[in-house]
């Protein structure tokens, strides 16, 4: 299955020369402890055209997927989809609680300050993918948010502009 992983990416490695048009904004992933198999990376994302964000992957993760998460009920519940839909000009937020890129399978614990490389990838209109390399910084909770995640309450709701 990894190397299943890694063909699909030396297939689009090709494409990384197009143009960039997707910007990257706040990014973070989550720390994690040792042991524990599974965080998530989260961002604002804004597409100059329209695209969609297609797939991901970091090598600290085994496998990295697109996830929602909703409220089913009183439940809640994440899924995989397969794009996530960046409308030209409108800024996507992937949250706690809502959009994320999901990093599965981890090969090692994610300490606080340091920096995860992640890879996305996006398609644009025409079907055209491109890559775009990231290191995210990892945090307990989103930096400077004005809206904490589910369980960082810190921020008293402060709206800075
Ligand atoms: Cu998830």
């Amino acid at each position: 299955m990894k190397l299943k992983a890694i063909i699909a990416t030396l297939a689009i490695a090709s494409s990384t020369l197009y143009a960039q048009t997707v910007e990257v904004k706040d990014a973070w992933v989550r720390t994690s402890v040792p042991g524990q198999k599974a965080t998530g990376a989260f961002m604002k994302l804004t597409s100059k055209e329209g695209a969609k964000l297609v797939g991901a992957a970091s090598p600290v993760a085994g496998v990295v997927e697109v996830h929602e998460m909703k409220m089913e009920g009183d439940v809640m519940k994440m899924r995989a989809v397969p794009a996530l839909d960046l409308p030209a000009g409108k800024t996507v937020e992937l949250k706690p609680g809502g959009y994320h890129v999901m990093l599965l399978d981890l090969k090692t614990a994610l300490k606080k300050d340091s920096t995860v490389p992640l890879t996305l990838v996006f398609k644009d209109a025409r079907g055209v993918q491109s890559r775009m390399e990231l290191k995210v910084p990892v945090a307990v909770s989103a930096p400077g948010a004005a809206m904490g995640g589910m369980a960082d309450h810190d921020h008293n709701h402060q709206h800075m502009h």
